[in-house]
């Protein structure tokens, strides 16, 4: 079996990296930070793990990746990312732009890079690493969850598409996961605020998510699992907002 996973630097997805190589795979780790990517090499021995730096944001990124690594049996989207909690009307235009292109754009230019393949060998699995900021709104979660939302709905409109081909397409939602970048990244390398997320809670670690990636491949062909949401115990819904005078 071999497996790609995608934004395997850090967090989620070198956990999921890492998780599949001991799961007998040979992995091909992707990711913009080629130290990042040699270190991760190095954590595991070296043998059945490649690594290929790659920005998926650039146009061709997608095709060219695709073309380096040859045929692939397990896709996981996982690359992606959160910037700014700003009300929309106050938010980053040019994070917005950037959320879609790395959570929206990349995410199906890469799987319609690996499908051809997938469909004509009969056997495929591709995992999105989603969000529940995808299926619940919070305050500043605007562009994020809306780019979340369609990694759901990108995945659901695979499936129809996908059905009888031998590929199978899964949709992971989790919710507040410690131990990885993803507030650092949306506070703009205020560590402080970052921590404060996590804060006298216990979250999710990669390592969770990367369990349930890892049970979800192992599930014979016939099985296709399509959503997966998930959350710490700790955390939970808000009440809806009411204005009043
Ligand atoms: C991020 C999950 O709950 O921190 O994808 O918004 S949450």
């Amino acid at each position: 079996m071999k497996a790609l996973v995608t934004g395997a630097t850090s967090g989620i997805g070198s956990a999921i990296a890492k998780r599949l190589w001991q799961d007998g795979m040979e992995v091909i780790a992707t990711g913009r930070r080629e130290k990042r990517l040699s270190e991760l090499i190095a954590e595991v021995g070296g043998s059945r793990i490649t690594a290929y730096t790659a920005d998926l944001s650039l146009p061709e990124a997608a095709e060219s990746l695709c073309e380096t690594t040859g045929p692939i049996d397990i896709l996981v989207n996982n690359a992606g990312g959160a910037f700014g909690l700003e009300p929309a009307q106050r938010a980053s235009a040019s994070d917005w732009s950037e959320m879609i292109k790395i959570n929206v754009e990349a995410v199906a230019l890469l799987t319609r890079a690996y499908l051809p393949g997938m469909v004509e060998r009969g056997s495929g699995l591709v995992i999105n690493i989603g969000s529940v900021a995808g299926e619940f709104p919070y305050p500043g979660g605007n562009v994020y969850g809306a780019a979340k939302a369609f990694v759901r709905q990108f995945s659901l409109n695979l499936k129809a598409d996908l059905a009888g081909t031998g590929v199978r397409i899964t949709d992971i939602e989790p919710g507040m996961v410690g131990g990885t970048e993803f507030s650092a990244v949306r506070f703009k390398g205020d560590l402080e605020k970052a921590a404060a997320v996590y804060q006298g809670m216990n979250p999710l670690t990669p390592e969770d998510v990367a369990e349930v990636v890892s049970f979800v491949a192992a599930l014979p062909s016939r099985v296709n699992i399509n959503t997966i949401s998930m959350m710490p115990s700790d955390q939970g819904f808000g009440p809806f907002f009411v204005s009043r005078q």
